[in-house]
C-alpha cells in the first residue's frame, strides 16, 4: 500500500533567525495576530489547520498521514519510517523551511518522491529545489495524477475544525471553546484585483471544488453529526462567495431552512460588488452569519467596491445580526502619512465586528508586483518578508520603517474608537435578536432565538470586566448592553455568576502577568491525523499512458488544468 506522508513547514516560528523573524509565531494566530489584534485582554485567539492538507489526505487512494507544525526532529522521525511520497505545502514566507525539509527528504527518505504545492508555488526558485512534482493549483486532482488515480473522482470533504476561544483563556482548558468546521467549496477569485494573491495563482477565474450547494450542506451535516451536534457554525473558503448564489449559496440555503434538527450558520468571505446583488435578510433566514469583506480604503480604487454604498452595507448586516471583518490597506499609491487615521476612522464609523490592517503585500505572481518591479519599488526580496506586516514596498510619501508602527497604532485607534471585537460581536447579535424576535417570517425568528442563545451563553464575560475596557465611552456602552441583554432576556442563572467570578479573578491574574513577565512565544503543538485510502477500485486508476504527462516538474501544471 502506498504511504503517503503531507506537512506544513517546520516549527518553531518564534526563534528569529535564518527561518523566521520576529513575530512569526503570532502569525499562525489568525485572530489575536490580525482580526482581533488588541491591546486588551479581549483579543480572541484561533489556531486555523492547514485544511489543504486534510482535503489532499482524505482523497488519495493511499496511507496518508497529515503532519501539522512539527519540529525538525518530528519530521525526521516520520521520514526514517520511509513513506513513499513527501508533500509539503508552503507560503512564498516559508521558502527557507521548505528548502530544508526537502534536503531532509533527500538524506533521511531517499525513495520518496517529493512533491510540494501552496501558494509558495508560484516562485519560480522552487524548481531550483529539485521537487519531484510541483503542483500549481489545486491540489487534489494534482495528487490522485502523481498517485495514477483518476483526477475526477468524486471528493470527500474531511472535518476540519478550529477552535475560537479568548487569547488569555487558552491556557485555561475547563473555558469551554467555541468550535467552527472549516469548509472548502472553492478557489480563486475572477474579480481579479491586482494585489491578490489567490486570484492571480489560480489564474483570475474560479475553480470549483464541492459543486453545489447539496453538497456543501452534506458537508456541514456530516461535520454536525460526527461532533455529536456541537459544530453547527462553519466558515467557507471561496474567494467571493455571493458570487455563486445560484450554483451553490441558494440550495445551501434552502437546506438549511428545511433542517429541523439543526441550526446552521455559516461564514464567508464576499465584495460588496457582488454582496450588493442579494437580498441580505433573505440570506440571513437561510444562515448566513459571518462576511468578511475587503474594503481596502475609504476611496478605494477597485471594481469589487462598485454596487452599494459600503456604510450602508455594514449597518444592515449588523442590523441583521450577521458579523463582519472589514479589511483595509496602507500603502496603495494614493496614500500620504496624515491620511492614515483618517482611514482607521473610516473602518471604525463601519463599526466591523473584527477587523485587519495591513500593508499592501505584493505577492510574486501579482500584476502588482509586477508594476512595482517594474517601477523599482521592491525593497525587500526575502521571503520571510512576505506577510501582511512587512514592509517590501517602499512609496515615494513614506520613509522606510514608517507603515507598520502606523498599522500597529491603528489597531489602537480602533480599539478606543469601538473597543473590543467580542463586545462588537455579541452586540450585533444582540441586535440581530431585537430586531428580528417579531418578525413575520418564522426562518427570522429562528435566527432570533440562536442569537439570543448566544448573547445569553456570552454574558458572564462582561458581568465583571468593565475595568479592563479601554475608555469610560466604551466602558458605558457594554454596561448599556449588559443592562439591556439582562432586561430582555433574563437575568444571569447562578452557575453564569460562578463564572463571571471566575473570568474575573482569570483577568486580574493575566493582566499582572503582562505587568511583569516578559511574554513567551505561543508555539502551536504538532498535530498528527490519518487517513486510510480512499478510492482503491481499479476504475478509478487512469491508464498507464497518462502517467507519463506528471513524471517531471516541467509539466507541473498538467493535473491542475483537467
Ligand atoms: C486559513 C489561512 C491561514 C491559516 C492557516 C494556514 C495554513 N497553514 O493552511 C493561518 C492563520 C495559520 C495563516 C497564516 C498565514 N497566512 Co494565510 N491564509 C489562509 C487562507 C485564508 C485560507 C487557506 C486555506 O486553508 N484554504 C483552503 C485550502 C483547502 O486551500 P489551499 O491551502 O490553497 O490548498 C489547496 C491548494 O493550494 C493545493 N495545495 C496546498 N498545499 C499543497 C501541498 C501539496 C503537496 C499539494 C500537491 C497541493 C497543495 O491543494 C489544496 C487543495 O486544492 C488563505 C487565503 C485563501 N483564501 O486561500 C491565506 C493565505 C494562504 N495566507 C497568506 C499569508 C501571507 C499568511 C501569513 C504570512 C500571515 C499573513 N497574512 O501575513 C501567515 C503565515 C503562516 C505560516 N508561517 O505558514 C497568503 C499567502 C500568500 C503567498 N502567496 O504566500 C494567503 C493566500 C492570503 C493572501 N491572500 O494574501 N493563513
Ligand atoms: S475580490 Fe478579493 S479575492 Fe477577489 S481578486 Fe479581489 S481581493 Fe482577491
Amino acid at each position: 500500500m502506498t504511504r503517503v506522508l503531507l506537512t506544513t513547514v517546520f516549527r518553531p516560528f518564534g526563534v528569529v533567525g535564518k527561518y523566521n523573524k520576529k513575530g512569526d509565531e503570532e502569525l499562525l494566530d489568525y485572530l489575536s495576530s490580525r482580526l482581533t489584534r488588541e491591546p486588551g485582554l479581549f483579543a480572541l485567539s484561533s489556531y486555523v489547520p492547514a485544511s489543504g492538507l486534510h482535503l489532499l489526505a482524505a482523497n488519495l487512494p493511499a496511507k496518508t498521514r497529515v503532519l501539522e507544525w512539527p519540529s525538525i526532529e518530528e519530521f525526521v522521525a516520520e521520514l526514517k519510517k520511509q513513506p513513499d511520497y513527501v508533500g509539503i505545502t508552503f507560503l512564498i514566507k516559508g521558502f527557507g523551511k521548505l528548502a530544508k525539509m526537502i534536503a531532509l527528504t533527500r538524506k533521511h527518505a531517499p525513495k520518496a518522491k517529493v512533491v510540494v504545492g501552496g501558494f509558495g508555488t508560484a516562485l519560480h526558485a522552487v524548481k531550483d529545489l529539485g521537487p519531484d512534482y510541483i503542483s500549481t493549483g489545486e491540489g487534489v486532482r494534482f495528487m490522485r495524477e502523481v498517485l495514477g488515480a483518476s483526477p475526477d473522482l468524486p471528493y470527500v470533504h474531511p472535518h476540519v475544525s478550529a477552535d475560537i476561544t479568548l487569547k488569555i483563556f487558552q491556557n485555561y482548558n475547563f473555558l469551554r471553546k467555541q468550535t467552527i468546521g472549516l469548509i472548502t467549496s472553492g478557489f480563486g477569485c475572477p474579480h481579479a484585483c491586482d494585489f491578490c494573491s489567490t486570484s492571480a495563482y489560480f489564474g483570475y477565474r474560479s475553480v470549483g471544488f464541492l459543486k453545489n450547494g447539496r453538497e456543501l450542506y452534506e458537508a456541514m451535516k456530516s461535520q454536525y453529526r460526527a461532533s455529536k451536534g456541537t459544530i453547527d457554525n462553519f466558515l467557507i473558503y471561496e474567494e467571493d462567495l455571493m458570487l455563486y448564489y445560484k450554483r451553490k449559496l441558494a440550495e445551501l440555503g434552502q437546506c438549511i431552512e428545511d433542517d429541523r434538527e439543526a441550526t446552521f450558520s455559516y461564514a464567508g468571505f464576499a465584495s460588496v460588488k457582488a454582496l450588493s446583488k442579494h437580498d441580505i435578510e433573505k440570506l440571513v433566514a437561510q444562515g448566513f452569519g459571518h462576511v468578511w469583506i475587503g474594503v481596502e480604503s475609504s476611496s478605494a480604487p477597485y471594481k469589487k467596491r462598485d454596487g452599494r454604498d459600503v456604510k450602508g452595507l455594514f449597518d444592515e448586516l449588523h442590523s441583521l445580526g450577521v458579523t463582519t471583518t472589514g479589511s483595509i490597506i496602507f500603502g496603495l499609491d494614493h496614500h500620504v502619512p496624515e491620511q492614515l487615521p483618517g482611514e482607521v476612522d473610516f473602518l471604525s464609523s463601519l463599526r466591523p465586528s473584527t477587523a485587519q490592517i495591513s500593508n499592501l503585500m505584493p505577492a510574486i505572481g501579482t500584476k502588482l508586483r509586477e508594476r512595482l518591479e517594474d517601477e523599482s519599488r521592491i525593497m525587500s526580496l526575502e521571503y520571510k518578508d512576505a506577510d501582511l506586516f512587512s514592509e517590501i514596498v517602499s512609496h515615494p510619501n513614506f520613509r522606510p520603517g514608517e507603515l507598520t508602527p502606523a498599522i500597529f497604532s491603528g489597531y489602537n485607534q480602533l480599539y478606543d474608537a469601538i473597543g473590543p471585537s467580542i463586545y462588537r460581536i455579541v452586540d450585533t447579535w444582540f441586535t440581530g435578536y431585537k430586531n428580528l424576535r417579531n418578525s413575520l417570517n418564522s426562518s427570522l425568528r429562528r435566527r432570533a432565538n440562536l442569537y439570543a442563545g448566544r448573547v445569553k451563553e456570552a454574558l458572564p464575560l462582561f458581568l465583571r470586566t468593565g475595568e479592563y475596557l479601554p475608555n469610560e465611552d466604551i466602558r458605558r456602552q457594554v454596561t448599556d448592553m449588559v443592562d439591556e441583554v439582562i432586561a430582555e432576556l433574563g437575568p444571569p442563572s447562578s452557575e453564569q455568576q460562578a463564572q463571571s467570578e471566575l473570568i474575573a479573578r482569570i483577568f486580574a491574574l493575566e493582566d499582572i502577568k503582562r505587568q511583569q513577565l516578559e511574554e513567551t512565544p505561543n508555539e502551536p503543538e504538532l498535530s498528527v491525523r490519518d487517513y486510510a485510502p480512499t478510492f482503491l477500485s481499479k476504475e478509478a486508476l487512469i491508464p498507464p499512458d497518462r502517467l507519463t504527462s506528471l513524471t517531471n516538474v516541467d509539466r507541473r501544471s498538467e493535473a491542475n488544468r483537467g
